[in-house]
């Protein structure tokens, strides 16, 4: 009984030293504040400047000239103000080092048990193959396959991933020894042989594994191929085929739940638990995405294997790194600072980004400076991929409530009631989807979830290790990218606005260092507005020969000249330093803008309809796979535009104005030679020029480009017309 009790205790003295430290950057975040209270001191100066100079047009037009400084005045105001608040992100950076020698040497294999959900939707836009080789890279981590147990949700019911998922169980027994005995690294197959792929590894053991894998995908492609599962299959795992009905499909079944392995008993084992659970889904019930997944997920884990932790992952993002559960439980179980954190979250890397990041997709920055400052100001959000939970907090324990001892789990002799877990109706009228589990009516429900937790007291840790823990795909073309955008900005503006607004629900719960972090990404949404105007404003007054700023040589321009570079370089050099080509930071830029002109201004509309009850939420998925021609460009940086999009009506529109407004302003250069303009106009006229050699691609792809990545010619027209008009019309104004 002593031993039962005694558990997760650890069993030597070492215990007493922490198993991970935090570490503050003292040097350069010093050098940082010096530089953030330079340009703090120039916003000043320019709000000083716009209080007390009006903008000047001719002697008759002074409505007019009071109304655009009245627009400039509150832009600058904004932007001035936004900056403050993000520099929240810089102020106080930590990072975290574990030491997974001294986890080893205290519990040994007697690690808490360790539950993994892998979520997918659909077997079209998520082929099975990409999602087992997810799942073997995670039961393959370096962890008691006694304690570990993989739980697949399919929230598509599909038939061909449930046996992609029995294939790879019956590969598993031989991929995990496999992994274990010569150590290799990654530990996805096809990570693990794509990177093997020009010099095999000549040991026998490899190169009977690799075929054993090939004929394991050849089998799953051509069963997802045909759409239809080979009748030996059938028969080979008929109570798993059993449980779909004749007339299931994606949105109409009940719950299916099999338990393909089971590990949990046997010490032996070298394969953890395996189970694929599709829960009930029925028409006139509301399934709530991914958070009512996981949920299920919570519920049905509970009474199979119960893990004290928990690591949620996408499907489509394999372990790349099989110490990573390691280095999360160093933090997890540390005895003192350990203890009051509720969440480890791992940065999202990407394998297949290309080398300057055409669609700025790795968000390098926010990876490699932002959520480090999170951390310092009382942890990273749960961007619900990557993150290592405590079960209980998950489940709504708050901080300073005494952790309740996990129940061993009975057999699992009643599969009946575990199924009704995840039955369709099992969470209405409850506290899931509020108190307990993750959140549900948001888009961004992982984010709400992790600003809940640590509402409750707790805070969460950053790990970034050198060998990168988990890699995904990152969408590869700029429609994908705007969506899944967009859908973030707009997630994370009704957070903004919800009952849990980091506002006005954190106030006195989380310190304010971490509200403004949050508010950062909250206002994504309503920042991109001023942006449009003032990106609108200033080229039509350049057109128009309206001066918005002082003039080059008078030293008011000092301040404007000043933020504008100190800015940029300080960009560039952050980017160069976290790894970054310069040709990056200059796609990065054009992304940053073409976030906040498109997806960010939808997103922010589609909140707006919302609140006002007029339109619904849908949740979009993005593809993870791009056709053959599509890939290539992408392989050459080339910007696939292809389709008809609102998003992309605006930008076209946007770059198109703008082309049109510095095309005019080098003409009357040209022609009045004495450069009058140039002294009057300087900075907008470098900042329109910048707009248009930022937008080369897009112009590009509107005028030049003949592939099927261009610019659709519906789009250019109304691009082309609605920019036409707005000069026509300021030029008659
Ligand atoms: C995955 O890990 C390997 C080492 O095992 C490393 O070389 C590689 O760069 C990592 N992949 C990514 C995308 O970071
Ligand atoms: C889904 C996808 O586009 N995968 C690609 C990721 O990048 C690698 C290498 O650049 C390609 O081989 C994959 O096809």
């Amino acid at each position: 009984m002593g031993k039962e009790e005694d558990r997760f205790t650890p069993v030597h003295e070492g215990h007493r030293e922490p198993l991970f430290v935090t570490r503050r950057r003292t040097g350069g975040v010093i050098a940082f504040r010096v530089f953030a209270a330079s340009v703090f001191g120039c916003i000043c100066w320019i709000w000083f400047y716009r209080f007390t100079v009006p903008v000047e047009i001719d002697e008759n037009r002074t409505g007019f000239a009071r109304l655009i400084w009245l627009v400039m005045l509150s832009l600058e105001i904004w932007f001035g103000l936004y900056w403050v608040i993000i520099q929240s992100l810089r102020w106080n950076p930590v990072s975290r080092l574990t030491f997974a020698d001294r986890l080893s040497r205290s519990y040994g294999s007697d690690l808490p048990r360790l539950d993994v959900f892998v979520c997918t939707a659909d077997p079209v836009i998520e082929p099975p193959l990409m999602v087992v080789n997810t799942v073997l890279s995670v039961a393959a981590l370096d962890y008691p396959p006694d304690k570990l147990a993989v739980y697949l949700s399919d929230d598509g019911g599909s038939e061909l991933t449930f046996y992609a998922l029995a294939e790879a169980a019956e590969f598993a027994k031989v991929w995990v020894p496999f992994c274990k005995k010569f150590n290799v690294e990654p530990r996805s197959p096809a990570a693990y042989l794509s990177s093997k792929a020009n010099g095999l590894d000549s040991a026998a053991a490899a190169a009977e594994v690799a075929e054993l894998y090939r004929e394991m995908a050849a089998r799953i492609e051509t069963a997802t191929k045909l759409r239809r599962v080979p009748e030996e299959a059938r028969l080979k795992y008929g109570d798993g085929f059993s449980q779909w009905d004749s007339d299931a499909t994606q949105r109409n079944h009940g719950t299916i739940l099999q338990i393909l392995v089971d590990g949990r008993k046997d010490k032996t084992v070298t394969v953890p638990t395996l189970v694929y659970l599709s829960r009930e889904k029925r028409p006139q019930h509301h399934h709530n995405f991914k958070a009512g997944s996981m949920n299920a997920l919570i519920r049905v884990s509970s009474k199979i294997t119960c893990g004290k932790f928990i690591l949620n992952l996408d499907c489509d993002m394999y372990s790349n790194n099989s110490k990573s559960a390691r280095d999360a439980l160093c933090i997890l179980l540390d005895e003192k600072e350990g203890k009051e954190i509720a969440f480890v979250q791992f940065p999202q890397c990407y394998n297949n980004v290309t080398r300057n990041d055409l669609y700025g997709s790795t968000m390098l920055v926010i990876a490699d400076v932002e959520f480090n400052g999170l951390d310092g100001n009382g942890g990273p959000l749960y961007v619900g991929t990557g993150c290592f939970h405590r079960r209980d907090v998950i489940c709504g324990r708050n901080y300073g409530v005494e952790e309740k001892e996990f129940e061993e789990i009975q057999e699992v002799s009643e599969p009946e009631m575990i199924k009704g877990l995840a039955s369709c109706t099992y969470d209405e009228n409850s506290l899931w989807g509020k108190e307990m589990g993750l959140k549900y009516g948001c888009p961004v429900e992982d984010v709400i979830t992790g600003l809940a937790i640590q509402c409750r007291g707790w805070k969460s840790a950053y790990l970034t290790p050198k060998k990168k823990a988990f890699v995904g795909v990152a969408p590869t073309n700029l429609h994908q990218m705007l969506v899944q955008q967009r859908r973030w900005s707009e997630g994370d503006f009704q957070i903004l606005l919800s009952e849990y607004s980091p506002v006005w629900y954190g106030q006195g719960k989380i310190g304010l260092g971490l509200i403004l972090g949050y508010c950062c990404y909250c206002l994504w949404a309503p920042s991109s507005v001023p942006l449009l105007v003032y990106s609108v404003l200033t080229c039509l007054c350049l057109l128009k020969g309206i001066p918005l700023f002082p003039k080059v040589w008078s030293s008011w321009f000092i301040p404007f000249g000043y933020v504008t570079v100190a800015v940029n370089a300080y960009s560039l050099a952050e980017f160069l330093w976290c790894g970054g080509t310069f040709r990056g930071w200059w796609n990065e830029q054009r992304m940053w803008l073409y976030r906040r002109t498109s997806s960010f201004i939808f997103g922010f509309i589609d909140t707006i309809l919302k609140k006002l009850g007029v339109s619904e939420s849908a949740f979009v998925i993005t593809a993870k796979v791009a056709e053959e021609e599509a890939a290539e460009r992408y392989e050459k940086e080339v910007m696939e535009f292809g389709v008809e999009s609102p998003m992309f009506v605006l930008l076209g529109t946007l770059g198109m104005l703008n082309l049109f407004c510095f095309a005019a302003a080098v003409m009357r250069l040209m022609t009045f030679r004495d450069g009058g303009d140039f002294q009057t106009m300087g900075l907008q006229f470098v900042i329109t020029g910048l707009n248009v050699a930022i937008n080369w691609p897009l112009y590009q792809g509107m005028l030049l480009r003949q592939d099927k990545g261009k610019m659709p010619m519906s789009v250019t027209v109304k691009s082309v017309v609605f920019a036409l008009s707005a000069c026509t019309c300021i030029a008659f104004m």
